[in-house]
C-alpha cells in the first residue's frame, strides 16, 4: 500500500470550494484502487487568518509543511489584505522556503469549441509552458526611495542567478528532449540588456548538451501575438517568472479560460514538497455562490498524481476532464453551463467509476 501524505492550504475565495472537489476525486481514487491511499491536512491558513492573527501562516508552518509528500493549495488573495503581503506571505513564501523552482503549466485544448481561435486551428493547441518559479522579478529584492516625495524612486530589481537560470533551463532541454519535443525560449534580450541578454547565453550553453533538441527563440512581444496567431508553434517552453506568470494566463484564454489551468510547482530534487494549484485566483465576486469551477483544481490533481508515480492515475483524470468538457450540461457557468461546483465534482466522479 503506497501513502501519500497531503497538505490542504483551500486559501480564500473560491480556493475552499474548489480543493474540496479535487479532495473528492482523491477520495474516489482510494476507493477504486486498494494499492494507494492519501492522508489529508487542513492548514486553515489565508486572508481570515491573517486579519484573526495578523499573519497569512503559523510561524512554524514551513516546518509543518516540510514532512508531506504534496501541498494542494487553492487561491490566495482577498479584499481587506493587501494583495503583496497575501501573496508574499503564504504562496511565495512555500514556492521559495521548499525550492520549487519549476512551474509546469499546460496550455492544451481539451475540446476544439473551447478556444476563441477555433477557425484558424489546424492541430489542436498543446504546448508545456515551463516557468521559472523562484526568482526573475519575483525575487523580492527591490528598494522604494523618498516614499511619498517628489523625488521617489523605486527599483524592482529582477535576481537572475546562473544556477537558478542554468537549472530551469536544463530541465526544459531535459523535458523537450525525453518527450522528443521542440524547445522554445522566451525573453527579451533586445531591451532587458542584462538579464534577459544572459538568459539567452544561458540557453545557447546549454543547448549544446542537447543538440537532439530543436530551439526557437522569441522576443516575448513577438511570442504573445504568436501565442494567438500560430499557438501550434509551441511545445515546450521556458521562459522567466514574470513572463511566465503573464503568458500562461494568456494560454488559458485560448484554451478555455481560468477555470481550466493548472500549475505544478515542482520541486525535482524532492528534497521538500511540492505544491498543486489552480493557476486562477480567490475570484471574490463569485466566493459562496458555488458556482466557481473546479475543473482546474482537478487538473492539479492529475498533475499531483502524476508526480506521485501514478502515471496512470494522473491520464485516467485528464481523459475525465476531457470528457466532462462535452457535457455543456455538467459545466459551471462560465464554460456555459448551469452545474455547480459540486455537481461537477460528483458528475467527475460518476466518470471515473464508468
Ligand atoms: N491559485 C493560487 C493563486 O491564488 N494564485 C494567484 C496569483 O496571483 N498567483 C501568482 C503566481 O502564480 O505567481
Amino acid at each position: 500500500m503506497k501513502t501519500f501524505n497531503i497538505a490542504l492550504i483551500p486559501g480564500d475565495g473560491i480556493g475552499p470550494e474548489v480543493v474540496a472537489e479535487g479532495v473528492k476525486v482523491l477520495k474516489a481514487i482510494e476507493k477504486l484502487d486498494s494499492s494507494i491511499s492519501f492522508t489529508f491536512t487542513m492548514f486553515p491558513w489565508g486572508c481570515e487568518y491573517y486579519i484573526d492573527n495578523g499573519k497569512m501562516m503559523d510561524d512554524d508552518g514551513i516546518d509543518k509543511l516540510k514532512t508531506f509528500d504534496a501541498i494542494y493549495l487553492g487561491a490566495v488573495g482577498y479584499p481587506g489584505v493587501p494583495d503583496h503581503i497575501s501573496l508574499w506571505d503564504l504562496l511565495l513564501r512555500i514556492r521559495k522556503e521548499f525550492d520549487q523552482y519549476v512551474n509546469l503549466r499546460p496550455v492544451t485544448l481539451l475540446n476544439q469549441s473551447l478556444t476563441p481561435l477555433k477557425s484558424k486551428m489546424e492541430k489542436d493547441i498543446d504546448f508545456l509552458v515551463i516557468r521559472e518559479n523562484s526568482e526573475g522579478e519575483y525575487a523580492g529584492a527591490g528598494e522604494r526611495l523618498f516614499k511619498g516625495n517628489q523625488e521617489e524612486v523605486v527599483l524592482q530589481t529582477g535576481v537572475f542567478t546562473r544556477k537558478g537560470t542554468e537549472r530551469i533551463i536544463r530541465y526544459a532541454y531535459e523535458e523537450a528532449s525525453k518527450s522528443n519535443r521542440t524547445l522554445t525560449s522566451i525573453s527579451k534580450g533586445n531591451a532587458l540588456n542584462y538579464s534577459m541578454v544572459f538568459w539567452d547565453e544561458v540557453f545557447d550553453e546549454i543547448g549544446k548538451e542537447y543538440p537532439d533538441v530543436k530551439t526557437y527563440s522569441y522576443l516575448v512581444d513577438a511570442a504573445s501575438l504568436y501565442f494567438v496567431t500560430d499557438p501550434k508553434k509551441f511545445e515546450v517552453v521556458v521562459t522567466s517568472n514574470l513572463f511566465g506568470d503573464i503568458l500562461t494566463d494568456l494560454g488559458a484564454a485560448l484554451t478555455g479560460g481560468l477555470g481550466l489551468a493548472t500549475g505544478a510547482n515542482i520541486n525535482p530534487e524532492k528534497d521538500f514538497p511540492s505544491m498543486f494549484e489552480p493557476v486562477h485566483g480567490s475570484a471574490p465576486d463569485i466566493a459562496g455562490k458555488g458556482i466557481a469551477n473546479p475543473i482546474a483544481a482537478i487538473w492539479s490533481v492529475s498533475q499531483m498524481l502524476d508526480f506521485f508515480g501514478e502515471k496512470e492515475w494522473g491520464e485516467a483524470v485528464l481523459s475525465c476532464i476531457k470528457d466532462m468538457l462535452k457535457e455543456t450540461m455538467q459545466l459551471t457557468p462560465d464554460l456555459g453551463g448551469s452545474a455547480s461546483t459540486g455537481e461537477v465534482g460528483d458528475r467527475f466522479v460518476e466518470l471515473l467509476n464508468e
